[in-house]
């Protein structure tokens, strides 16, 4: 299929798409997400609309993972400091489709690979989301910030017009990262 997150869209909640390929598989801002045929869990969840579903999903799919898989602002899973996966949140009037895309045999220069089977992983990480998606917000953020390999670290943030360079601080009630006192609510982090 070209994007699990196309497919998923008409779908009603509680639906989920998984792909063994995408063709044109996307992150944020039209970015590409790439994998190779049958190297990845690629797949998106039809699930109600939430102003945390990013960070939510991040502590569901550091869950799933284990093994020491940390997360990075906004929508990043790491291991070892590398990229494994990626999260994209799209909504609709009445649906928000959460993307996931976890590499686990091959991974572009620079990132890095799980290792681990496909379909346990899934199911690990439908019960993990099911579970974080609705629950209290205090919760997702006590947790994310345990996860968190972005909170204490000097970080620049580029949003294109702006490029915001300081300490994370942490994160608020809303999900924003906080930079010297600063609420970042969108933008590409990079670890200083
Ligand atoms: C993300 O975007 O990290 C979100 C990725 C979400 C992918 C899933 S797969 C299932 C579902 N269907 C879709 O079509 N998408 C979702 P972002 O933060 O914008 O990061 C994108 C950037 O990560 C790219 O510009 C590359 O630099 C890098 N990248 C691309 N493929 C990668 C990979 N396999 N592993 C690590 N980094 C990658």
């Amino acid at each position: 299929m070209n994007s699990t997150q196309d497919v998923a869209r008409p779908l009603p909640i509680g639906s989920v798409v998984v792909a063994d390929h995408q063709t044109a598989g996307r992150g944020r801002l039209d970015r590409r997400w790439e994998s190779p045929p049958g190297t990845a869990l690629l797949a998106s969840f039809v699930l109600l609309p939430n102003p945390v579903l990013s960070l939510a999903a991040g502590v569901a799919a550091a869950q799933a993972c284990g093994g020491g898989v940390r997360l990075k602002w906004p929508n990043d899973l790491l291991l070892n400091g590398a990229k494994v996966g990626g999260i994209l949140v799209e909504v609709t009037p009445t649906t928000a489709i959460c993307g996931i895309g976890i590499n686990l045999t091959w991974a572009p220069p620079g990132a890095a690979k799980l290792n681990q089977e496909r379909e346990p992983l899934l199911e690990r990480l439908r019960v993990e989301l099911d579970r974080w998606a609705s629950a209290d917000l205090d919760d997702v953020l006590t947790l994310w910030r345990a996860l968190s390999d972005t909170l204490g670290r000097r970080v620049r943030v580029d949003q294109g017009e702006h490029v915001i360079e300081g300490t994370a601080e942490d994160i608020g009630p809303g999900g924003e990262l906080i930079v010297d006192g600063i609420r970042v609510t969108f933008g590409s982090v990079t670890h200083l």
